[in-house]
């Protein structure tokens, strides 16, 4: 699997609140896990930004969590901060499932020849209002998975598919991206 990521500040601002992360471990017989997380801190400039990066270093230093108990405890984690929305994605390899959790507005898509879909997420912000975490899984044989914050205004991933996923980013975040916000998009080809 492939994964490549854009992520930059609103205009005229140096600190970004947007911040992503792409891990991934063994999980024991051979199983390969890929964690992907996008993150918006609540505004933007610093104080988004220390939200983010505390909600990144959690997650990294509990990637082998349960995706449910790893954003229960993250929400935990960042009370007292900004809060963020989050989409989190864990691919398993060789299995083709991936598995979603998404609290608040960051946009998932997976195409592939056969389909196209958003990946559903739940109300909320983590360190703020978690009302229901629910976990969504996919079949995710081969194609593309799009994640995005909302610096990136509406478009479907499909129409923008290649394999060359700096080119597709940069042309998406060129076509979508507000200047009035950060914007950040994860790009992971199976
Ligand atoms: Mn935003």
């Amino acid at each position: 699997m492939e994964v490549i990521a854009l992520s930059r500040p609103k205009s005229g601002e140096e600190a970004n609140g947007d911040a992503y992360l792409v891990e991934s471990y063994e999980s024991g017989a051979g199983e390969e896990k890929v964690l992907i997380a996008v993150v918006d801190g609540l505004g933007h400039g610093k104080g988004a930004e220390v939200a983010s990066r505390t909600a990144l270093d959690f997650i990294r230093a509990h990637k082998y969590l349960p995706l449910k108990e790893m954003v229960k405890s993250l929400h935990i984690a960042l009370i007292g901060t900004r809060g963020v929305v989050i989409g989190l994605s864990e691919v398993s390899i060789p299995d083709d499932e991936l598995s979603y959790i998404g609290i608040g507005n960051i946009t998932s898509q997976i195409v592939n020849d056969k389909e196209r879909y958003h990946l559903t997420s739940m109300n909320g912000v983590l360190g703020w209002n978690l009302r229901r975490i629910k976990e969504f899984k996919y079949d995710f044989q081969s194609g593309w998975l799009v994640m995005n914050t909302d610096g990136i205004g509406r478009f479907h991933a499909y129409d923008y598919i290649s394999t060359d996923l700096h080119a597709m980013a940069s042309k998406i975040v060129q076509e979508h991206g507000r200047d009035d916000d950060d914007a950040t998009i994860v790009i992971a080809l199976k």
